[in-house]
């Protein structure tokens, strides 16, 4: 085992990962996206319970991510009360109600006709958990503030993160952007530093669930290699 390496004073301990061939790592990420293909935003979340134990390891997961100068700017709220998931519901839903019937352009809402998605929100009390992710956009340590970076990459990171964790977990969950969502900061009482994010329902799928028919767009048509 090779030492710590002090740099700028700090200390910076070795690092590796077990060496796999062509093949073997050909095969990895073959699977790996096959597996990850199977991934779907799935709004027919059943009511089934999923323990907290769960819930922790899905956020233990997301905060793995990769963050501005490592600050892990943010914030999961964790909701399985069922008086605060109705409130979020009825906020969320007079916000889209709203932007349903005249805050969306026509070309937007003709854009959602295949996803199917209307100012209905019953998922909001049907998954057994809400999970609200808010970013820190500085922190407030002892009345002081100081400087996160790179705050939207770095939770979109984490969000990320978090929706794969979920799939592993044998879960699913949709990305709610109702819109504003400043609610949410009042109804779970958030810091001032704290901003919205993203609001994750996840649960069990329901046994009789459905999703749009997408296809995912090819390679070709996501990607330029520069050789
Ligand atoms: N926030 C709305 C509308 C919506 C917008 C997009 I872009 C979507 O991909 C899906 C929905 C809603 O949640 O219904």
């Amino acid at each position: 085992m090779s030492a710590t390496k002090i740099i700028n004073g700090f200390p910076h301990i070795p690092y590796s990962r077990e060496y796999w061939d062509i093949e073997k790592i050909t095969t990895a990420s073959q699977d790996y996206y096959q597996w990850l293909d199977q991934r779907r935003t799935v709004r027919d979340i059943s009511d089934k319970a999923v323990p907290k134990e769960v819930i922790e390891n899905l956020v233990k997961a997301a905060s793995t991510a990769p963050s501005g100068a490592h600050k892990q700017p943010w914030t999961f709220c964790l909701i399985s009360n069922k008086e605060i998931k109705k409130q979020i519901r009825q906020a969320a839903e007079a916000e889209e109600y709203e932007s349903y019937h005249g805050r969306m352009s026509e070309q937007w809402l003709d854009d959602l006709k295949a996803i199917g998605t209307d100012w209905h929100k019953p998922f909001l009390e049907e998954a057994p958990w809400l999970i609200v992710v808010f970013k820190k956009v500085y922190e407030l340590g002892e009345g002081k503030k100081s400087n996160n970076y790179y705050v939207n990459e770095s939770v979109g990171l984490a969000c990320g993160f978090l929706l794969t964790a979920i799939h592993q977990a044998g879960l699913v969950a949709l990305t709610h952007t109702p819109s504003p969502m400043n609610f949410l900061s009042k109804i779970l009482n958030r810091p001032e530093n704290e901003r919205p994010f993203l609001l994750v329902p996840v649960g069990y799928a329901k046994e009789h669930a459905f999703v749009p028919d997408l296809q995912r767009k090819p390679i070709s048509q996501v990607a330029s290699f520069f050789e």
